[in-house]
């Protein structure tokens, strides 16, 4: 009773080996490998489409810059979105809830650089959570998206154009 399935596995096992160079592809019935890379990316990229809307969200006097005030305006706005039990401050739960509203405009370190993919999102909150008591509080989220915004004015003009806007810092 047990030796059949464990035939069938032996077979299985044969079965799935791989096969030898020579005869590669000589197998058509072999599913088709699946590439990991394919599967859906944690944060799909900003259309530009989007990236424009928001632009238009935060000039809010429609004179095509973003300026300090505008974007400062924004960033709190965005905190408040996040800070789901209203308590001025952002634990990881509420940041990981909707973590694009929340890394794409806050910036922290040498630099304004917050690490864009060697840096995993807990170590880059680590980074703004400037007095480390695990938690983002509101100048702490200000002093971050400050310093993204400084990051992403390229020619220290003190305003966003739409250009630089999209460049992302
Ligand atoms: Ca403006
Ligand atoms: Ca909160
Ligand atoms: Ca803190």
């Amino acid at each position: 009773m047990t030796r059949l399935p464990a035939t069938v596995a032996l077979m299985l096992l044969a079965v799935a080996s791989p096969a030898p160079a020579s005869t590669a592809g000589a197998d058509s019935t072999a599913p088709a490998p699946v590439a990991p890379a394919a599967a859906k990316p944690a944060e799909s990229p900003a259309t530009a489409a989007a990236l424009a809307a928001e632009f238009r969200r935060i000039d809010t006097n429609e004179d095509g810059r973003i300026s300090s005030s505008e974007h400062e305006v924004y960033a709190r706005k965005l905190f408040d979105e996040l800070d789901a039990d209203v308590d001025y401050k952002l634990t990881a739960a509420e940041i990981m809830a909707a973590p694009a509203k929340f890394f794409r405009h806050v910036s922290a370190g040498v630099g304004g650089v917050l690490g864009g993919t060697e840096l995993t999102p807990a170590e880059k909150i680590q980074r703004i959570d400037a007095n480390r008591d695990g938690v983002i509080s509101r100048d702490e989220h200000a002093d971050a998206a400050r310093a993204k915004f400084q990051a992403m004015d390229a020619n220290n003009n003190g305003e966003l154009s739409e250009l630089e806007f999209a460049a992302g810092g």
